[in-house]
């Protein structure tokens, strides 16, 4: 169940550094609507560690939550208004109808900050609707403040999400909320304004633990694992973002929608050349990766099963590339089916699709996850230096492979390295973001240093002092009455 706590001292590692912000939304939300939220719901973002763009083939990753989170004051009306109001002056307020009926509509070529709010409010209301037939939604007044770097590979959106879904769920009496149901029903949230996505960062934020690591897996359900590093060598997680902004859901079409339709066409051709027939499961509800494993080579994403596919990989696809007649014509179906099926719902530019690469990735990746994992907790005086290798295995299949890496990263990694960093990477969906490091504590001025200077000086001159933070594992989405 998401824990209700009475104080945010249960929340963070140091609640004083939290107390302003809080008294911030509190005070606007008495002058906004004369009267003090009913509660507060509030999801962190998270830092994936290792194991990108595997989620959505089903295979596990290794994120962590993080402080920055998404804080949202609630109170409830009869009126079916939603007042929606945010701290940050950047983002001017709004209001619109709580649906009685149906859904609220999104409009998702202007994006708005709002839309991330109405994305809780569907699916929130489409599963209270379901279990209560004639379900009347309340009206809510609001006030939000985020504080995860936005376009920034932290989860930002799925903070937001999340946060948002538990408080439509908190205002309609659902107060024990099933975290694995919370998981599940704001992963949907983001294919409502285009962008198919995978379950880490909602699984990431929903179960986070104060200094654990989450062991997240897919199949055969949702399961999360907190999970310790070894202490021998003392260390620090450092995030850099390159602050090259993302928007995925504009690049979504050459970018994350594009890589689920090649990991997904990569598994239909494996499928085809194996002469197997895959669960017809995946965000395009075609197959994935991970079926042609368990059909193949065993139903557990062991070391072994994982192992055996890669020869298959080199053996089927083509490093060339295939341009959509080709995989029409190896898949033996039309090019406008092709279309329909993979390319419509969610639109995508290329010119070739890289199945061989994508595959090769998501293989590889899964592997890295289970070997880092399998160490993470010796006490042998290397661990940390082989744990640095996976992750540094794991940028480099970023820049090569699945291409999800920007010059910019590149370099930010390259300078982490020199300065003494054993592990550097680009995390979460990439093409610009944030990096993540992993660094002896005494390296860890070094590296800062190191990036102030030759990045952000260089770069970005006036880089927000969040640009660069060492990072600790934040405890999970909560619910604070106070
Ligand atoms: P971010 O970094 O939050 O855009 C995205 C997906 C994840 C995962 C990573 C890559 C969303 C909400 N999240 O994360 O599921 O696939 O990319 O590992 O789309």
């Amino acid at each position: 169940m998401i824990p209700t706590l009475h104080t945010i001292k249960d929340v963070y590692a140091d609640a004083s550094a939290h107390e302003a912000r809080y008294a911030g939304i509190l005070n606007k939300f008495q002058s906004l609507y004369g009267r003090k939220p009913e509660f507060v719901t509030r999801a962190p973002g998270r830092v994936n560690i290792i194991g990108d763009h595997i989620d959505y083939s089903y295979y596990s990753v290794l994120p962590m939550a993080i402080e920055n989170d998404f804080v949202i004051a609630v109170a409830t009306t009869d009126d079916h208004k939603v007042s929606l109001a945010n701290l940050d002056p950047r983002f001017s307020g709004c209001t619109f109808e709580m649906p009685q009926h149906g859904d609220v509509e999104i409009d998702a070529v202007n994006m708005v900050w709002s839309n991330y709010f109405k994305c809780g409010v569907v699916v929130a209301n489409r599963y209270m609707r379901e279990k209560t037939p004639g379900f009347r939604p309340k009206g809510m007044q609001i006030v939000v403040h985020g504080n995860v770097p936005a376009g920034g590979g932290l989860s930002s959106s799925a903070a937001f999400v999340v946060s948002a879904t538990l408080a439509v769920l908190r205002s309609n009496g659902y107060d024990k909320v099933d975290k694995k149901l919370l998981v599940k029903l704001s992963t949907t949230c983001e294919q409502l304004i285009g962008v198919n996505s995978g379950g880490m960062d909602q699984s990431a934020s929903v179960f986070g633990e104060k200094d654990h690591a989450l062991f997240v897996s897919f199949r055969p359900e949702l399961d999360v694992k907190p999970m310790q590093f070894a202490q021998t060598t003392p260390f620090v997680l450092i995030i850099a973002n390159s602050l090259l902004e993302v928007h995925k859901h504009d690049s979504a079409p050459e970018c994350y929608n594009l890589r689920v339709v090649e990991v997904t066409l990569a598994a239909k051709l494996l499928e085809k050349r194996l002469g197997i027939t895959i669960p017809q499961d995946g965000l395009l509800s075609a197959g994935t990766l991970r079926g042609v494993m368990e059909c193949f080579s065993g139903k557990e994403a062991s070391i072994a099963n994982l192992k055996a596919m890669l020869p298959q990989v080199e053996k089927y696809l083509d490093p060339e590339g295939y341009t959509s007649a080709r995989i029409a014509s190896e898949l033996g179906i039309s090019e406008s089916e092709l279309e329909a099926k993979y390319f419509t719902e969610f639109p995508v530019r290329f010119s070739k699709l890289k199945l061989y690469q994508r595959a090769k990735h998501v293989y590889e990746e899964a592997l890295r996850v289970l070997e880092f994992v399998s160490i993470m907790g010796d006490n042998s005086p290397d661990t940390l230096q082989k744990l640095g290798e996976y992750m540094n295995a794991s940028h480099k299949s970023s820049q090569t492979l699945f291409d999800n890496s920007h010059e910019a990263v590149d370099e930010i990694v390259e300078i982490a390295r020199s300065a003494g960093s054993l592990g550097s990477r680009v995390t979460g969906a990439g093409w610009g973001g944030c990096t993540v490091h992993l660094v002896p504590s005494n390296k860890a001025e070094a590296v800062k240093k190191a990036l102030r200077e030759q990045y952000y000086a260089k770069r970005y001159p006036n880089a927000p002092e969040d640009a660069l933070i060492e990072s600790v594992a934040g405890s999970g989405t909560v619910l604070l009455e106070f």
